[in-house]
């Protein structure tokens, strides 16, 4: 899919798949580190029978060389300007029968995190969410729930907007593809955590795209944002780990701009 292609998808459905970003010769050993990292780290689990690892570069960095994947950059910096960073990177794992997730809009606009744009939000583009399909993606391995166009409302499920995020959507789609490709979409698409009907892991990774003007210091432990917005309120708000020094260094040359933003002391 060109760019052009893609960012008229991205303009009037919200997502669109990009196929081949990592070649399948490298695809099952990035799964099995990332898996491996989720295991051995203790990942946190957000939806029953989920495993997830936030500030996963910590861990694993097997990942990293696709980050600056230019198909990927070309569409951050059309929609969001110039320069781009990482805010999130999360390993998710749905295992054999993982339960169904709620229906959200990503962060800033999940209406339930500390941090977040007031619904009604103006209508801009403001974050951008991949999820990488390190298995392949279908209506059977879990494929992420989404629904075409939602990006488009001005509200979503967590905001109280008289749809149940518990429950389908009528025309809610799975997002698929062969492993190695990777999901794109604005971060106001309304999506879920699907059940994972196979008998094998399937193992994905959320990498969000954020533009210099977002200030997302609320996600960085020890922030006066976190102090004040999370800490001193008793808030719920997502977290991620600066990248030690020493794993920043060793990060090819297009990714270190994506994370100079968000290395440990
Ligand atoms: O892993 C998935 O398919 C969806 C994950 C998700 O909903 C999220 O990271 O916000």
């Amino acid at each position: 899919m060109n760019l052009d292609k893609a960012l008229h998808h991205l303009k009037l459905d919200g997502w669109c798949v990009l196929e081949g970003v990592i070649p399948p010769s490298q695809v099952g050993d990035i799964r099995r580190s990332v898996r491996s990292a989720v295991e051995s780290s203790g990942g946190s689990v957000s939806v029953q029978g989920v495993g997830a690892r936030t500030g996963l570069l910590a861990f694993d960095q097997s990942f990293s060389p696709y980050l600056a994947d230019r198909r990927i950059l070309d569409i951050a910096e059309a929609l969001l300007g110039q320069p781009v960073r990482i805010s999130f990177t999360t390993a998710i794992i749905n295992y054999p029968g993982n339960e169904r997730g709620r229906w959200h809009a990503d962060w800033p606009f999940n209406q339930n995190s500390a941090g977040h744009i007031p619904a009604p939000y103006p209508d801009m583009v403001a974050h951008l969410t991949t999820i990488w399909m390190l298995s392949s993606f279908s209506a059977e391995t879990g494929g992420t729930l989404v629904v075409p166009g939602s990006h488009r409302s001005s509200n979503n499920p967590t905001g109280d907007n008289g749809v149940d995020p518990s429950r389908p959507y009528p025309t809610e789609i799975h997002a698929a593809g062969r492993a190695g490709s990777v999901l794109i979409f604005d971060s106001r698409l309304w999506h879920s955590t699907a059940p994972n009907r196979s008998g094998r892991p399937r193992v994905g990774m959320a990498v969000r795209y954020a533009p210099w003007w977002l200030n997302i210091d609320i996600l960085r432990p020890g922030s006066i944002e976190r102090t004040q917005m999370v800490d001193e309120t008793g808030g719920h708000e997502n977290e991620q780990v600066p990248v030690p020094a020493p794993v920043y260094e060793s990060l090819p040359a297009p990714v270190k701009p994506l994370y100079r933003h968000w290395v440990a002391d």
